[in-house]
């Protein structure tokens, strides 16, 4: 359905970009955002980047067990934030999310005491390091079997449909997970039921050491929608712009009623998939440097030494104060302490059965408690 709103054209062959190379605006329509949105949109970025760096910090010092980097993902991450009605709107996200979450309004106490199983972590050390969420913020948590998530996601825009919310679900998750049935019956299913949702590929061409034209006879990702019977749009992820006015679009045709979208944001991963990968072993150096000179932060740095909205200072400044926001919310994630073992009975029964209580009894005794 073409709504007169509408500035995109699905389906393009090129994935759609308006920042270029140099951070010229080429966009056919006059930018719109206000220089203090613009400012915001480069302070999420940089603290999505820095918050990437110090989670890894956190597991090659020993203090996790295992980190999944998203640096050159921020681009679509932080117009996805920008684009939903945050607190609102139900996301769905997957484990290289965390600077979605952030950018979202989930606190960093939360995300590093969900990293590290502390007290701060809402989940109470239950998850597996990267895989927050938020109760409050309408943030589901990650969960780990890819695209597991993507049915729930349209469940929840179908109950919100016929609640009559007005509320949209924005679900992302990697290439890969667009080859698991679990993918294909909830795209399929989004668009019978008409369910306001947005579907996210942030495709960074890699499952692990599978290539994507290992994962997919298609020309690319978006253009499975044509099939499910809604819109695909085909976007430079690492151009925050590009992605935030796509997904805007995506989400207001979702709301007003006219179905689920689709939106394939092309992005690349510049480290390896999770701290036990090697990505040296099946993708060439040259092609990691390739991606890197399109980092999506360098480009919109670009772009508003243009709009003349930058200085030196200024990128410092903000650099430091996300520097010291993270390292504040650290201190206090590891300062709350961590999770007492004796809580992993705690909220899963209503009633617990003989062998738990027995179970429990016996980490009593063990604990000394
Ligand atoms: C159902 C299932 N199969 C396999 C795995 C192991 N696994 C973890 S991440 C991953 C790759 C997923 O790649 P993609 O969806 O492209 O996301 P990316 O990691 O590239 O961001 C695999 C196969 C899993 N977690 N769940």
């Amino acid at each position: 359905m073409i709504k007169n709103t509408q500035r995109f054209e699905p389906f393009s062959k090129n994935p759609i970009s308006l920042i270029g190379e140099k951070g010229e605006w080429l966009g056919k329509f006059e930018l719109d955002l206000g220089e203090e949105e613009l400012r915001r949109l480069y302070r999420d970025l940089v603290a999505a980047r820095l918050l990437d760096e110090r989670l890894l910090l956190l597991q090659r010092s020993g203090k996790t067990s295992f980190a999944m980097e998203a640096a050159g993902h921020e681009g679509i991450q932080i117009a996805i934030a920008h684009a939903v009605k945050r607190g609102f709107d139900w996301l769905f996200p997957y484990y290289r999310d965390h600077g979605l979450a952030l950018a979202l309004g989930v606190p960093a106490v939360e995300i590093f005491g969900e990293n590290l199983a502390t007290r701060a972590d809402p989940a109470k050390g239950r998850q597996m390091p990267n895989h927050p969420g938020s109760k409050k913020l309408n943030v589901f948590t990650v969960a780990s079997p890819i695209a597991s998530h993507v049915p729930p996601a349209t469940g929840a825009a179908i109950s919100a449909k016929i609640q009559g919310t007005g509320q949209v679900v924005v679900t992302s998750f990697g290439d890969g997970a667009t080859s698991e049935g679990d993918w294909h019956a909830a795209v399929n299913f989004a668009a019978a039921q008409g369910a306001p949702i947005v579907f996210v590929a942030e495709n960074n061409r890699y499952a692990i050491s599978v290539d994507l034209p290992k994962q997919t006879g298609s020309e690319n990702i978006a253009i499975k929608a044509k099939a499910y019977g809604m819109p695909g749009y085909y976007v430079d992820g690492m151009d925050v712009l590009a992605s935030y006015y796509v997904m805007q679009e995506a989400i207001e045709h979702a709301r007003s009623g006219a179905g689920p979208v689709l939106v394939e944001a092309l992005v690349y991963r510049y480290g390896p998939h999770s701290s036990a990968d090697d990505d040296r072993l099946y993708r060439p150096k040259e092609e990691v440097e390739y991606w890197k000179q399109r980092d999506p932060i360098l480009r919109f740095q670009r772009f508003l030494e243009r709009q003349g909205l930058w200085s030196d200072e200024w990128g410092a400044e903000v650099r430091q104060e996300a520097e010291e926001e993270l390292a504040e919310a650290l201190a206090a994630a590891e300062a709350a302490g961590p999770v007492p073992e004796i809580w992993m009975f705690e909220d899963v029964y209503k009633d617990m059965l003989w062998p738990q209580l027995e179970q429990q009894r016996l980490l009593e005794e063990e604990l000394g408690l």
